[in-house]
């Protein structure tokens, strides 16, 4: 998502004013005969003060998309980024200052209009005062929303539409090997609140498939005992996203975690994710002489034995997938 640059108050009061002063220099040099003139200058600068902050203000609350029009993904996202009510709050109080501006403007004007032309500036200076007094108040929530700005600047394109594919499996099995092996280029790398690695993205395509196959380091690498609220929470957001899970072993256990560990680890995201699981198991070209390994791919539902290093099974894994999907199509049609 995108947030349109968020400008201090002072740059906001900086560039009202300036564009006021401006507007009535120009109405000082025309042709408005004597008396009048003070009053048309000094409400030209209201006016056009109240107008140049409000359409600033305007334009940053138009350009933020309606968060509950948002797919779930993303509103989980910026609930966890930034928080989805403090979000709402500011914009909130940006279209209160807006429809004071609006008031001010119009009492202003109409103030001047009926001032003795020597009350006008000081009628103005009140203005002033009060559309600066306006935009204090909100100083903490442009100050939020230049925060949420850069807190979602590099949030992740997921393709809500595709068949997704969710990689899991301890540290050093070899997850971002076998995404860039998989999906033959270097992943996405965007920001995922839920871990400090971010997430990485990568596309499959064969033929009409459109596979997205999705690593996020730092949370489906360790125990769900292990996990707090909010990365439980980014667990229920990957639920909602991803059609399958694939689990990857390292056979070879030259990750630092044992065959042992690494199943309950497995059994422990079996149990959180209600989706089908394909399960790998990598590096068996390291694998030759792994005590109790034959047990433990005996334990699995159907084991890939793969090495993303080699690029050997890869096509198991590849097909596989393209089954699954094949499935989840056929199922979605007959649904209709
Ligand atoms: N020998 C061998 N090494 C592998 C294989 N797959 C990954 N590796 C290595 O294992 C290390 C960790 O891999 P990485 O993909 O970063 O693991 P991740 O932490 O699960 O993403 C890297 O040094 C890889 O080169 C494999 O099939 N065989
Ligand atoms: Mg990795």
């Amino acid at each position: 998502m995108i947030i349109p640059t968020v400008p201090t108050t002072d740059e906001l009061l900086d560039k009202g004013f300036r564009r006021a002063r401006k507007a009535a220099s120009l109405k000082r040099s025309s042709k408005i005969p004597g008396q009048k003139k003070a009053k048309v200058i000094e409400s030209t600068r209201v006016q056009t003060a109240c107008q140049v902050i409000r359409d600033r203000l305007k334009m940053i609350i138009q350009r933020i998309p309606d968060i509950e029009s948002l797919p779930e993904f993303y509103q989980d996202y910026i609930d966890v980024t930034v928080g989805v009510d403090e979000l709402k709050k500011s914009l909130g109080a940006l279209n209160w200052a807006v429809g004071i501006l609006n008031q001010l403007e119009s009492d202003y004007m109409a103030r001047i209009k009926r001032s003795k032309p020597s009350d006008a500036s000081h009628l103005r200076r009140e203005a002033f005062g009060r559309i600066s007094s306006v935009i204090k108040r909100i100083e903490g929530d442009l100050d939020f929303l230049d925060f949420a700005k850069n807190k979602l600047r590099n949030m992740p394109t997921v393709d809500l539409d595709a068949f997704t594919v969710v990689i899991a499996g301890f540290p050093n099995v070899g997850k971002s090997t076998l995404l860039r092996t998989l999906t033959g280029a270097e992943p996405e790398v965007a920001d995922y609140p839920f871990t400090t690695k971010g997430i990485q993205i990568g596309h499959l395509e064969r033929k009409w498939k459109r596979i997205q196959v999705i690593d996020t380091p730092g949370l489906l690498d360790r125990p769900v005992e292990d996990m707090n609220n909010i990365e439980l929470q980014a667990m229920v957001a990957l639920e909602n996203i991803a059609d399958v899970i694939m689990f990857i072993f390292d056979a070879s256990e030259t990750c630092g975690y044992t065959l042992e560990s690494q199943y309950s680890l497995y059994l422990g995201i079996r149990s959180v994710f209600d989706i089908p699981v394909v399960t790998v198991f990598n590096k068996m070209d390291l694998a030759e002489n792994v005590k109790y390994l034959e047990e433990y791919i005996n334990m699995v539902e159907d084991p890939l034995k793969v090495s993303a290093f080699e690029g050997r099974g890869v096509s198991k894994i590849i097909k596989k997938l393209e089954g699954l999907y094949e499935k989840e199509t056929r199922e979605a049609h007959d649904n209709v």
